[in-house]
């Protein structure tokens, strides 16, 4: 080898140790869906601000525009949209025309499509009916042993994936003349390591579990589903904080399982439940998000913070002092690639007080308009290009 072949090399070599993010899962995934994740392991200390629901309902408001225009309480707040829409597809298997909190799957496609056109980022989670009994996600019953491959109703998980499949597929946008598959980032069996669900721990063993999030993989790759980018994301508060690294992968299928390294939080970012002070949780949240970060990193991974927020945003300076402040403390924990809060329930649609993000009358606005100017804060009018 001549030398300056050999010093290419050896650049080209270590140019690509020092890549953020390795390869995702699936070769066949599509060029957009390789280039979004490439893009989201590089995004330095920009984290995209992502918000569950937040096209489809506000907190005093529901759906879009006769002209098919969006709403959104973030952007009315802001003048900007949220860079990532969260969506969930809980009621899909059971052939629901609406999800759980009452979202049209037809119009989840159209905000995924025109979230994507934005040049946005789109995540879907799965709050999954019993493909047994259609319990609803919140069951203490061990479903998963009877669900997975040999297992007496492994079929009808496997419809239920099929009922995703069916929609994924409409996810398709023409550019240019040319059909785009929408990527997405899919995060099934979510805060596994918690007992409030039927796959999680207690009611299902972590074998069981693992054999169900394989499947669950390698059922939509051979079903050539190639747009999908997988997160795993257990919760925070059933974490041990002095063995992160440890506890964190509780159920983990393995690093050719996983794509996105994540966590749920809300309990360092003053979930009632939590008795510590916030300045406790505050330094537990910073710790979080450095180890997840150390731990993608480690993985040539992207680490992301999945889910999150406070419960009716009690706090006066929460986006500031929590939620900004955690998150861009250091360079490690500034690179998570995206954060994104729960939903906005509509007023009328069930519990008041249940929303994450901001809305005009909600009285900390203001200090989500300060925290939104954060440079660093991605909203979709900043987003860098993400699909190329
Ligand atoms: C929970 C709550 C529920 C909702 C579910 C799925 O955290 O917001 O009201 O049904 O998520 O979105």
């Amino acid at each position: 080898m001549k030398l300056n072949t050999l010093i290419i090399a050896m650049c080209g070599a270590l140019s690509w140790s020092s890549l953020a993010a390795d390869e995702l899962i699936n070769p066949n995934a599509t060029a957009e869906t390789k280039a979004l994740y490439e893009n989201l392991a590089d995004l330095g200390d920009k984290v995209l601000f992502g918000h569950e629901d937040s096209l489809a309902y506000g907190a005093k408001w529901w759906g879009y525009n006769a002209d098919g225009s969006l709403n959104s309480d973030i952007e009315d707040v802001t003048g900007r949209f949220a860079a990532v829409f969260g969506a969930d597809v809980g009621g899909i298997g059971l052939g629901n025309e609406k999800n759980l909190d009452g979202v049209k799957f037809s119009d989840y496609a159209h905000y995924i499509k025109e979230t994507f056109k934005m040049g946005g980022v789109n995540t879907i989670s799965w709050h999954m009916y019993s493909p047994i009994d259609e319990h609803h996600s919140w069951a203490k019953t061990s479903y998963v042993r009877e669900l997975i491959p040999g297992a007496a109703h492994h079929d009808k998980l496997k419809k239920y994936l099929d009922s995703y499949i069916a929609f994924n597929e409409t996810l398709k946008v023409s550019i240019d003349g040319k059909e785009v598959w929408v990527p997405i980032i899919f995060r099934p069996w979510h805060e596994h390591n918690g007992d409030w669900f039927w796959w999680g721990k207690g009611h299902t063993t972590e074998a069981d579990y693992i054999a169900l999030w394989k499947f669950t993989v390698d059922y939509l790759k051979e079903k050539g589903q190639n747009n999908l980018i997988f997160a795993f994301s257990p919760d925070r508060s059933r974490l041990d904080m002095n063995d992160f690294e440890d506890s964190y992968q509780y159920g983990y299928a393995g690093d050719d399982y996983v794509d996105i390294i994540g966590y749920d939080n809300y309990w360092d970012l003053g979930h009632p439940s939590n008795t510590q002070t916030a300045a406790e949780q505050q330094a537990l949240f910073v710790q979080g998000l450095e180890e997840l970060t150390d731990l993608a990193e480690k993985k040539g991974k992207v680490s992301a913070l999945t889910e999150g927020g406070q419960e009716g945003v009690r706090e006066t300076n929460f986006w500031t002092e929590r939620f900004a402040a955690g998150i861009w403390e250091n360079a490690k924990t500034s690179r998570i690639a995206y954060a994104l809060v729960w939903r906005n329930n509509n007023e009328e649609n069930g519990k008041k007080g249940h929303y994450y993000g901001a809305y005009p009358q909600d009285k900390n606005a203001g200090n989500f308009v300060t925290f939104s100017k954060n440079p660093s804060a991605v909203f979709v009018d900043n987003i860098p290009a993400m699909y190329k």
